[in-house]
C-alpha cells in the first residue's frame, strides 16, 4: 500500500498501520511544501514526523519533533539574539544536519531521505513527493508569507486571502515516488490537510493520471464537520471550498472508497467508521478497521 501523507493526521494512522503491515507492504510519500531552511539546516517537518513515527521516536503530544528532546541549542541561540522561527529540538536538529550535509554535497532530497531512514532504522520506504523546491505561501492582509511564518510565527491568526504553492508547476514527482506509483495497486490518501498536505502531492505532474487504474482509498481529516487540528478549514474557506467532508471529497478527485467519521453529516457515497486517533490504541483500532474495509471492498 502507498500512503500519501502530511505530518500529523496520517502519521497517527501510520502508528497503527506499521504494527499490522510488514515494512515492505507499507510505503509513504510525503508532502514537502512546508519545508524551509533554518539556522543553516533544511527542515522537512512532514517527512520528519513520518520518519519519527515509523522509528517510534515521535513526540505523540505535539506530533512534531522527537519525544523527550531538549532545546538547549535553540535556547542558547535565542539568548544570543538569534530568533529561530521554529523551536527546534537538539536531536531533531541533528537529523536536520544529517540531511543538510548530504544536500550541500549535491545529494537529492529523496536520496538523503533514504539515507536518513536507514540511519533511524526505518524499514518502510519513506519518499518526499519531489526533489524540487515547492513552498506554500499564504497571502494575508499582513503580507505574503511562508506557511511556517503564518502558522507558527503568527499562530495561524491572520485572515487568509489566498494560498499558492511556489514552484509547484515546474516540480516533478521524484523517481522513487513514480516507482511506487508503478508498483502499488492501493493508494491511501491519509487523513491529512487536503489543501496544504495532500493538495501539493496530487498536483504534481502526472500523479492524478497515474491514479486512474488504482484502488484509491481516502480517509477524511474532518470529524463532526470540523478538522481535529490545524488550518484546513480556514484554507478551504479561502479557496471557496466548503470546510467539511463534501469539500474534502471535492478536492481529492478520484476516490473509490471514501471513509468519514461516524459523526459526519456527509451525504455522498462513503463508509463510516470512528476515525479519531487520540491514543496508540485508537490508532491501532482505526488502522485495523481501515484494512478490513479495504479487503472487503
Ligand atoms: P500537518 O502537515 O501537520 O498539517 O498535518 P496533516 O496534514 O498530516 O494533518 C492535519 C490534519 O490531520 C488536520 O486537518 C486534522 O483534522 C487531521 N487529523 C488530526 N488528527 C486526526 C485524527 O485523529 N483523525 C482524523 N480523521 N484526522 C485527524
Ligand atoms: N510547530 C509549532 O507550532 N511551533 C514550533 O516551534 C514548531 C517547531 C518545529 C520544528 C521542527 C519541525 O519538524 C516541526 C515544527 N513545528 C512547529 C511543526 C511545523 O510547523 C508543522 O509543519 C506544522 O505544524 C504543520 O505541518
Amino acid at each position: 500500500m502507498l500512503v500519501l501523507s502530511g505530518g500529523t493526521g496520517t502519521p497517527k494512522l501510520l502508528l497503527g498501520l506499521k504494527e499490522l503491515l510488514r515494512p515492505e507492504e507499507l510505503s509513504v510519500v510525503v508532502n514537502t511544501a512546508e519545508d524551509l531552511w533554518i539556522s543553516g539546516n533544511y527542515i522537512s517537518p512532514d517527512l520528519d514526523s513520518v520518519l519519527y513515527t515509523l522509528a517510534d521516536m515521535i513526540d505523540e503530544k505535539k506530533w512534531w519533533g522527537i519525544k523527550g528532546d531538549k532545546t538547549l541549542t535553540h535556547d542558547s541561540l535565542i539568548a544570543m539574539g538569534i530568533k529561530e522561527k521554529l523551536q527546534v529540538g537538539d536531536r531533531d536538529r541533528a537529523v536536520h544536519i544529517f540531511r543538510s550535509e548530504l544536500l550541500r554535497r549535491g545529494v537529492k532530497l529523496s536520496h538523503a531521505s533514504q539515507a536518513l531512514a536507514e540511519s533511524l532504522g526505518v524499514k518502510q520506504r519513506v519518499v518526499p513527493m519531489t526533489d524540487d523546491i515547492v513552498s506554500t505561501v499564504v497571502s494575508t492582509p499582513e503580507g505574503v508569507m511562508h506557511f511556517q511564518e503564518f502558522w507558527v510565527g503568527r499562530r495561524g491568526l491572520p485572515e487568509v486571502r489566498d494560498l499558492f504553492f511556489a514552484g509547484l508547476d515546474a516540480a516533478l514527482p521524484c523517481q522513487a515516488f513514480l516507482d511506487l506509483l508503478e508498483k502499488e495497486d492501493t493508494i491511501l490518501i491519509g487523513p491529512s490537510n487536503p489543501v496544504t498536505s495532500i493538495g501539493p502531492i496530487l498536483a504534481l505532474q502526472g500523479v492524478r493520471e497515474r491514479l486512474a487504474d488504482k484502488m484509491v482509498v481516502a480517509m477524511s481529516p474532518f470529524i463532526g464537520n470540523k478538522p481535529v487540528s490545524g488550518p484546513a478549514a480556514k484554507f478551504m474557506t479561502a479557496m471557496n471550498v466548503p470546510p467539511n467532508d463534501e469539500g474534502v471529497r471535492s478536492m481529492l478527485g478520484k476516490v473509490d472508497l471514501f471513509l468519514v467519521d461516524k459523526k459526519s453529516s456527509y451525504q455522498g457515497e462513503c463508509r463510516r467508521m470512528s476515525t479519531l486517533m487520540r491514543t496508540r490504541r485508537e490508532s491501532g483500532k482505526v488502522a485495523k478497521e481501515l484494512l478490513e474495509l479495504i479487503s472487503a471492498a
